[in-house]
């Protein structure tokens, strides 16, 4: 996959593209992460990319001028065509895993990152086609939530994980949150390992981290049990999880 970031600020990337699992990608030919800075494409003399809001108010927007000419560019370098192109902003739709997939299908992306009070209407209009928010916060500009979508998506590649640590494994795979994890040594400072975890058998390990996927879903995120496909194991499971957290509430308001 091609990702092409049109920014003001290319050099907030170099660090989380350049390390770890992102640089490997890159390496081995599955992610090509291309930053361009809107600026070299902006045609005044002092090659300004701002200016005051049509109608007053305070701050400033980003004109459409060099954001235009930007993808006059990424167009005729792709032959006509380019793709998705995302632009990062607290007013788009709310990005999840199932969004990540979606997106990690694509063979090209252009996410763009505004800055300042936000960018002009036209550019949303004319060339965005997906508005995405990370979340219901304000930050200083979209490179950040670039930088997270970017992450989220590159993951979801075929090939990108190892294969040992395999993205079906995750929390949100299945719609639940993770089971907690433990590793060597069995006892440290005198906090252990849970007993079952050590005992060797397959099934009960099992089922004893699908019940704590449960307990956590069910204790921090319940809202999230409405969208998951529950065995009738589960059911039952988390039919006595509920019973025992309500006695628990019960005796601590005795
Ligand atoms: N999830 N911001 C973008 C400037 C801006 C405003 C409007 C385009 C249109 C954010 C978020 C976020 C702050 C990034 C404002 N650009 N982006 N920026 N939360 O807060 O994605």
């Amino acid at each position: 996959m091609r990702i092409d970031i049109l920014t003001l600020f290319p050099g907030m990337f170099e660090g989380p593209f350049n390390h770890s699992i992102l640089k490997r990608a890159q390496e081995n030919m599955l992610l090509q992460i291309n930053t361009i800075n809107i600026r070299d494409f902006s045609k005044n003399k002092h090659h300004t990319v701002d200016d005051t809001p049509c109608g007053g108010g305070a701050g400033m927007v980003m004109g459409p001028e060099p954001l235009f000419e930007c993808f006059d560019y990424l167009q005729e370098q792709n032959g006509g065509q380019v793709g998705r192109v995302i632009m990062m902003c607290p007013q788009g739709e709310p990005f999840t895993q199932e969004y990540a997939k979606e997106l990690a299908k694509e063979e090209n992306l252009v996410i763009v990152c505004g800055h300042y009070e936000g960018i002009d209407e036209r550019v949303r209009e004319v060339l965005v086609t997906d508005e995405i928010s990370i979340g219901d916060y304000v930050l200083t500009g979209g490179e950040l939530p670039a930088m997270v979508v970017v992450d989220a998506i590159a993951r979801m590649i075929p090939g990108v994980l190892g294969e040992t640590a395999s993205a079906e494994e995750d929390s949100f795979y299945n719609g639940l949150l993770e089971y907690p994890h433990y590793t060597k040594p069995r006892v440290y400072r005198g906090y252990e390992v849970p007993e079952i975890l050590l005992s060797g058998h397959h099934e009960n390990i099992r089922k004893w981290r699908r019940r704590q996927s449960l307990l956590r879903t069910l204790e921090r995120r319940p809202e999230l049990l409405k969208e998951v496909e529950l065995t009738k194991e589960d059911k039952k499971v988390l039919l006595e999880l509920q019973q025992q957290l309500q006695s628990l509430k019960f005796e601590n308001n005795k």
